[in-house]
């Protein structure tokens, strides 16, 4: 397999982040975003929206963080990344929706403003990542993992990114022990990849 990725992109951290943990072998192309890589026709051939991450399973193209994980994990076989039982399938499904709207306009929309310079409002994305966040906490308050799952799911691998790179968007995590907690259970995972950190926000 072959992962069109970006080092600084949480969405293509939490595609790499994946496959890692799933001992899926791959290996990582790393395209340009800020000389333009994605723009180019060969890679808008492999995604139309000219984002990364992309895979390529021998010529399988799966484009989309969030695709890339429930193909992955449907391809490892039946685990506890994402059970085909359907009432736990649809809680994991929750949690990648807010992966892909609340967290997107949230942590990771804050990011954006202090890694990239993007021309958002910070007060309201600052509002909007603490009050996933502050939903993300009450939820871990009687589960473990955030989709009410026994063992880690693709929910929270699909979360850990953003979230624990929060601080570089100015979103502190401090008022949020229970988060902490589970980022530092992501990191214990086998196989764990680490997201590479900026000096930005909070961390600068
Ligand atoms: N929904 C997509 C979003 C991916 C995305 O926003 N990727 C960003 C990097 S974090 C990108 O490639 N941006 C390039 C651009 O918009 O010019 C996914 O989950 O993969």
């Amino acid at each position: 397999m072959k992962l069109y990725h970006y080092c600084l992109s949480g969405h293509a951290h939490r595609a790499a982040l994946f496959l890692s943990v799933a001992a899926l072998p791959h290996e990582l192309i790393e395209i340009d975003l800020a000389a333009g890589a994605h723009r180019q026709p060969e890679f808008l051939a492999l995604n139309i929206f000219g984002e990364v991450p992309v895979l390529d399973d021998d010529g399988i193209i799966i484009a989309d963080s969030l695709a890339i994980l429930v193909y992955a994990a449907r391809k490892i076989g039946p685990s506890h990344w994402l059970p085909n039982d359907p009432v736990v399938e649809a809680k994991i499904q929750r949690w990648l929706s807010v992966a892909a709207g609340k967290i997107a306009y949230g942590v990771c929309a804050a990011r954006l403003i202090t890694v990239f310079d993007a021309p958002f409002d910070a007060d309201e994305v600052i509002e909007r990542a603490h009050a996933t966040l502050a939903a993300m906490e009450q939820t871990l308050e009687d589960q473990r993992w955030i989709a009410g799952t026994n063992e880690p799911s693709i929910a929270d691998i699909a979360l850990y990114s953003y979230v624990e790179r929060a601080p570089e968007g100015n979103v502190s995590l401090y008022g949020y022990p229970r988060i902490r907690g589970w980022l530092r259970q992501i990191e214990g995972l086998p196989g764990f990849l680490p997201f590479q950190r900026t000096r930005a926000g909070l961390e600068a």
